[in-house]
């Protein structure tokens, strides 16, 4: 089967190593950019430029957006309305779940299936074995496309609700926020000088040791094994030595004071009554 043809609308980082993985894998690629000049490397490897969004999208059943943000997005398949009947839109531009729905919205009225996506990977990461994708929306649109869809990373399909993969997306990045944040801070109570043995030999050895703990059976050891009580006295030694140091520790006092609340309301394991304390402060 011949390999369907893609276009990309959008040549930043991101859009250019999606584009270079559909040239790649042989797939006929159509590249669109606000900033003309960006695409002649991918041209030179056998892309083609198409002057308008319109006659990028007019070039190909599968049509991917990757753009700034979700007003970017709309405005640039707003401008190609004309050619969207019949194609599937997947769009892995970051938003929000609620920008994700509208734009399904929009994007059926225009005729246009539609997939909202979340890229778990950086642009160099691309079409390697750790690079993965988060889909949900049209089934059907997937389903069709699921073979292309795998040239950028594992196709993971979530459900029909548009805004799921990009409620995913974020939680994911959050996670990976929060960790930044932990990083940012033993970075500054270590200081610069003994950062980089420190982050190098100690910090991301023990983080790698520590992401098993929160999944499967390492997590029910951590609370028999490590129970909170213990934990909220090392936090609060976090906070002092912090203080001491004059270290800024806003988001480590937050945690301790959770963790205080759920030790006084007489838990001793770590994990499902922090979840339910964070996700009580959501009602
Ligand atoms: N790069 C990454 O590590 C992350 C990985 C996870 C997914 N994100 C999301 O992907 C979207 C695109 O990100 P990007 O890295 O390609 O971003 P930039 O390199 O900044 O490129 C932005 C593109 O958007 C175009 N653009 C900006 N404003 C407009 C506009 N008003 N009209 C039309 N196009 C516009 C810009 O064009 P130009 O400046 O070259 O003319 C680029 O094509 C993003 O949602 C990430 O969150 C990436």
């Amino acid at each position: 089967m011949n390999p369907t043809p893609v276009t990309i609308l959008g040549l930043g980082s991101m859009g250019r190593a999606l584009a270079a993985a559909f040239v790649k894998a042989g797939h006929p690629t159509t590249v669109w950019n606000r900033t003309p000049g960006k695409a002649a490397e991918l041209v030179a490897a056998g892309a083609t430029e198409a002057a308008t969004p319109a006659e990028a999208v007019a070039a190909s059943p599968l049509v991917i957006a990757v753009l700034l943000d979700d007003a970017v997005a709309r405005g640039v398949l707003e401008s190609a309305a004309g050619s969207l009947p019949g194609r599937v839109v997947a769009n892995l531009t970051n938003g929000t779940p609620a920008q994700a729905r509208a734009t399904a919205a929009w994007a059926a009225e225009q005729g246009a299936a539609y997939l909202d996506g979340g890229i778990m990977a950086t642009p160099p990461l691309i079409g390697g074995p750790a690079s993965f994708v988060l889909y949900s929306g049209d089934r059907a649109a997937f389903d069709r496309h699921e073979g292309a869809l795998k040239v950028l990373g594992d196709a993971r399909y979530l459900d029909a609700d548009a805004g799921t993969a990009s409620l995913y997306d974020l939680a994911l990045l959050s996670g990976m926020y929060g960790l930044a944040a932990g990083v940012g801070h033993a970075f500054a109570m270590v200081g610069t000088e003994r950062a980089g043995a420190f982050g190098a030999e100690l910090l991301v050895p023990w983080l790698q040791a520590m992401a098993g703990v929160f999944a499967g059976p390492a997590a029910a050891d951590m609370d028999s094994d490590s129970p909170l009580g213990m934990q909220a006295m090392a936090l609060d030694n976090i906070v002092q030595a912090s203080r001491d140091e004059n270290v800024p520790r806003e988001l480590e006092v937050h945690l301790l004071t959770m963790m205080r609340e759920i030790v006084a309301a007489g838990h001793t394991e770590v994990l499902p009554p922090l979840i339910e304390e964070i996700s009580g402060a959501r009602a």
